[in-house]
């Protein structure tokens, strides 16, 4: 597999352009998925793992106090430690929607989280819309190609649609969320979520594989939660997930 270096020239967004130059400067493919319901414990989280991570993943409508200065307290601690914000919204709609929910309401998603992520159900207007919203704010898109959870419907064949669907818009598409490689293309990123050092479940039908399964699956980015969260020391249990994953990287090139 080529260095994620190398992989920067064949990347048409800027948004995995930047992601794969941090994943190589700062040596780390762990993505932290900061799921918790206050926005002071967002922050705090934020500070302590930033260092160790390339991505800081939300999902700011489960904080139960947002506020715009929430997000530019937000917006410096990803500067001061160098990661990208990633708010997992799962966009699901119509492209008129999903433009709307972008970039309005309450959380103004397309003015600061430098990635999100859509479901490719309802075809191509979902990519449009939001494209069109992001790209002038040099936003960057994944589609979910695959899940982690047990029983869910997205099949190979749904998995190989959304690829031809990212296909059409490689300036916007920067890649997926997924549990394996589809292409051999070297311009997709995949994140991969369900990582846990411990691949036991949860009981609402979350499944997980470790840090290495997933990088030996294909994946580029390793994206944990509670493995971190729920730790008697969150900061060396990322660590620990930042060594795994990184040394499974390497083993690849
Ligand atoms: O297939 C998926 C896709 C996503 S984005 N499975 C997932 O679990 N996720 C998200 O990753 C989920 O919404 C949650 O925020 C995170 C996994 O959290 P963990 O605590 O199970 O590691």
């Amino acid at each position: 597999m080529p260095s994620y270096k190398d992989r920067i020239q064949f990347c048409k967004n800027p948004v995995g352009k930047k992601l794969l130059a941090l994943m190589t400067e700062k040596e780390t493919n762990l993505a932290f998925s900061v799921d918790v319901t206050q926005t002071k414990d967002l922050l705090l989280l934020a500070d302590k793992i930033g260092p160790e991570i390339c991505i800081l993943k939300t999902h700011v409508d489960i904080l139960e106090d947002f506020s715009l200065s929430f997000i530019h307290e937000l917006e410096e601690l990803a500067q001061k430690h160098q990661f990208l914000i990633f708010e997992d919204r799962k966009f699901a709609d119509i492209g008129h929607t999903v433009q709307l929910q972008y970039q309005k309401g309450i959380y103004h998603i397309a003015d600061w989280a430098h990635m999100t992520n859509a479901h490719s159900l309802p075809g191509p207007g979902i990519v449009e819309g939001l494209r069109e919203a992001g790209l002038a704010k040099e936003r960057g898109l994944l589609l979910l190609a695959e899940m982690s959870s047990k029983g869910n419907l997205l099949d190979k064949n749904y998995a190989n649609q959304t690829l031809a669907l990212a296909e059409q818009y490689p300036d916007f598409v920067f890649g997926f969320i997924a549990q394996h490689k589809l292409s051999d293309n070297p311009a997709w990123i995949y994140l991969t979520p369900g990582v846990q050092i411990e691949d036991k479940g949860d009981n609402l039908g979350q499944q997980y594989v470790t840090p290495e399964k997933a990088i030996q699956n294909g994946s580029d980015v390793i994206i944990v939660g509670r493995g971190i969260l729920k730790a008697s020391d969150p900061v060396s249990a990322a660590k620990k997930y930042r060594e795994a994953g990184w040394e499974a990287y390497l083993k690849t090139l």
